[in-house]
């Protein structure tokens, strides 16, 4: 079950500038910051709000570390704005094999590290109505709402 709106995932080409722009905008601080070599990406979490599965939303602010990156490649075609959409689930991988069921493109074979400790998988936009959709489960995973 997806019980969460875990993150909106925002394309930048300078991560500095975008944290500055949402804290002196809306007063949103950061809670986490990290490298993602994997994904070629440097990140920033802005925690938003708490979610009644236990979990949270948050702002995920993405700025490249590579030319050949997935945000390298989108930034040069759309310039900056909202990359993905992430929803959260207590188990991704059981989440992303009963969605791929129904006919979506899972872009992962097994679950990938995600921010703070968690684990990720995408979906294909194209599958998704032009959104590029990420599976969340937390490092610490909230109870599934009863
Ligand atoms: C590409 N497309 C998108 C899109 N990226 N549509 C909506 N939102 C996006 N973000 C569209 C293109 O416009 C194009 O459409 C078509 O998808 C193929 O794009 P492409 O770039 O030419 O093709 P690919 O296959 O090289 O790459 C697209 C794909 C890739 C989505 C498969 O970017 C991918 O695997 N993304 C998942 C990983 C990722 O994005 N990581 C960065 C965030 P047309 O109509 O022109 O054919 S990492 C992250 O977020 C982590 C750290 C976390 O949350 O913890």
């Amino acid at each position: 079950m997806l019980t969460r709106i875990d993150h909106i995932g925002i394309a930048c080409t300078d991560l500095d500038a975008a944290v500055e722009f949402y804290r002196s905008t809306y007063g949103f601080e950061v809670t986490h910051t990290e490298v993602n070599e994997e994904q070629g990406v440097r990140e920033a979490m802005l925690r938003i709000n708490g979610t009644d599965d236990g979990g949270a939303s948050y702002l995920q602010l993405l700025e490249p570390i590579r030319d050949d990156s997935p945000v390298a490649k989108f930034l040069s075609r759309n310039g900056e704005g909202v990359h993905h959409i992430a929803f959260g689930t207590s188990d991704v991988a059981a989440e992303a094999e009963e969605i791929g069921q129904r006919g979506v493109r899972v872009l992962d074979a097994r679950p990938r590290k995600g921010s703070m400790g968690s684990t990720i998988t995408f979906l294909h936009p194209k599958d998704c109505g032009g959104v590029l959709t990420e599976l969340v489960q937390a490092a610490e995973a909230p109870a599934e709402h009863a």
